[in-house]
């Protein structure tokens, strides 16, 4: 049996519907941050700067929906949007974005539903980021219900990017006048090359530590 139908047969009411997706971010927000400080712990080294989450609105739940062209019914909300529970990750470095989308992928416990790579094949719109869909099991007291939730990876300079261009996106309602797309779309390149340059630099950085520190040791 599939995930989304065993969701539609296990969720009743939209209260059950929000507790369970709450519940869901909770699981996985408590699944990274272990593995943020197991990290931590052997390398000496956080891959991830913060963690937000958040669960979709109810107005943009519906909107969703009406973009799907569906209507606004519980069966259609858990069957059809699949970023009710979001989790944001927010990394330094391009490389800890693939570092932390393979730690999530291998928790036996989740189950990886789709990935989108948006920094490999960024959107029209600038947009970068990396998107997992994941179910995690809700044990309740006399089920288990695998609920899912989209966690978004990016680095700090995406998210800032992606904070404004939604700001800037919703302004117009999505109508935004071809100039200021295009300045976006330049300002998502700028962000690429700091991305870029700023992991050259932490090599760079690391590098030089290392030579450092043999040099005392050699001493
Ligand atoms: P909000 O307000 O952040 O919740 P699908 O999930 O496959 O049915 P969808 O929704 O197009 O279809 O999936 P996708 O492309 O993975 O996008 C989901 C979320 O990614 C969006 O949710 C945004 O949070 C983010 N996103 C995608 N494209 C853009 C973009 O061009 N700019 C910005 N700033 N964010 C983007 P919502 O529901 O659109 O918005």
């Amino acid at each position: 049996m599939d995930a989304p139908q065993r969701l539609n047969e296990d969720i009743e009411s939209w209260e059950t519907m929000m507790f369970l997706y709450n519940s869901a971010i909770k699981e996985v927000g408590t699944k990274l941050e272990i593995l943020n400080d197991e990290f931590q712990h052997v390398h000496q080294y956080n891959p991830i700067e913060y963690i937000k989450s958040r669960v979709k609105s109810p107005e943009s739940i519906c909107k969703k929906l009406k973009r799907y062209g569906r209507e606004a019914t519980i069966e259609n909300m858990v069957h059809y949007v699949n970023d009710i529970a979001g989790i944001r990750i927010v990394c330094s470095f391009t490389s800890d974005i693939y570092r932390v989308a393979d730690m999530i992928g291998s928790q036996n416990d989740l189950t990886v539903v789709s990935l989108k790579d948006y920094i490999k094949h960024p959107k029209e719109s600038g947009y970068k980021s990396y998107h997992m869909l994941v179910t995690v099991p809700v044990f309740l007291s006399d089920r288990v219900v695998n609920t899912r939730v989209e966690i978004q990876i990016r680095t700090m300079a995406m998210d800032f990017w992606a904070s404004l261009e939604h700001k800037i996106y919703y302004k117009f309602e999505g109508n935004a006048p071809e100039y200021i797309s295009k300045e976006l779309r330049a300002c998502s390149d700028i962000v690429s090359r700091l991305d870029e340059k700023m992991l050259s630099l932490n090599h760079a950085i690391l590098a030089a530590k290392e030579e450092q520190e043999q040099k005392i040791y050699t001493a």
